[in-house]
């Protein structure tokens, strides 16, 4: 597999300008190759994304907080993770992808490496298989942990995977809204269907992320604001926002990270949501102890 690259390489500086304290909840660092190789199982092989560029990205954009989400080309092997969280001087944190198997002093391991979520995968074009029974289990046990689980699936999936959500014990994060069809407009059936569940379902936050690969209709992603921005007014309290960089798999259409940005006053109309968004709902899960929640 040749090695590919998904990222752009000068991103413009955003017109707008994050609140200090601004999180990218959702990002991933990929190796370096060398110290960290990728799985076995990868399903695609991307050119390094260390530490130094994110954090370098992550000044340039104006965050001052990385949420580093482990990706399917590391498997369950979460050293690039646990690497970059230790390089940030504690302004990173991180969610790992973990084996059924792992002990509870391995995932104590983790949480002292600044680990505080598990993810579970559901995409087929990305990881082989997505055992329910197997990530209910590792759910129940990362509880006392205080950590929550992420979700990432596709729109088709929402219905078959509500049971299996409302099995889950702690905060669940579904990744990019759960992926909807944002060419349908704001009343279209999936992110109708979304938003449903979020109403019946006051655990369950979400990314409002990932313009780049919702949007049928590309930048500056009207389509994707208009179905977004109305979760964010609706469930102001669970809502984060991320670049997703390195954009995994987006080598056919790689975005501006600066434009990406620029989209979060239109998700977000107010000051007040704003720090919601990239404050507040973060902080609540990734930094806890410092905003009097569990920690
Ligand atoms: C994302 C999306 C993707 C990839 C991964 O773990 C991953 O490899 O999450 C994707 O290809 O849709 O959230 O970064």
């Amino acid at each position: 597999m040749t090695r590919i690259r998904s990222w752009h390489e000068a991103p413009s500086k955003p017109r707008y300008t994050p609140p200090p304290g601004a999180v990218d909840a959702h990002c991933h660092v990929f190796g370096p190759q060398a110290e960290f190789p990728f799985s076995a199982k990868a399903k695609y092989l991307p050119q390094d994304a260390g530490p130094e560029t994110l954090f370098a990205l992550r000044n340039h954009l104006g965050f001052s907080r990385n949420v580093i989400v482990q990706a399917s080309c590391h498997g369950t092997d979460n050293r690039a993770t646990l690497n970059a969280i230790a390089k940030s001087e504690d302004s990173a944190r991180g969610v790992a992808v973990v084996d059924p198997e792992i002990s509870d002093s391995e995932l104590d391991a983790l949480h002292k490496g600044g680990i505080r979520g598990v993810r579970f995968n559901f995409l087929k074009r990305l990881v082989d298989d997505a055992p329910k029974d197997k990530f209910l289990e590792i759910a129940k046990r990362i509880e006392r942990l205080g950590w929550h689980v992420v979700v990432y699936f596709e729109a088709d999936l929402l219905d078959e995977l509500i049971p299996f959500m409302e099995a889950i014990p702690t905060t669940i994060v579904i990744d990019h809204m759960g992926r909807p069809d944002v060419s349908a407009g704001p009343e279209g059936a999936e992110i109708l269907a979304f938003r449903n569940f979020l109403r019946g379902h006051p655990n369950v936050w979400t990314k409002v992320s990932c313009a780049e690969r919702l949007s049928a209709q590309g930048a500056p992603f009207d389509d994707f604001v208009e179905s977004a921005a109305p979760l964010v007014e609706e469930f102001e309290d669970r809502v984060l926002w991320g670049t997703d960089w390195p954009h995994p798999n987006m080598q056919d259409a790689i975005p501006d990270d600066g434009a990406l940005v620029d989209l979060i006053p239109r998700l977000a109309a107010t000051e007040r949501l704003r720090r919601k968004l990239l404050i507040d709902n973060p902080m609540k899960l990734y930094w806890p102890e410092e905003v009097g929640g569990e920690g």
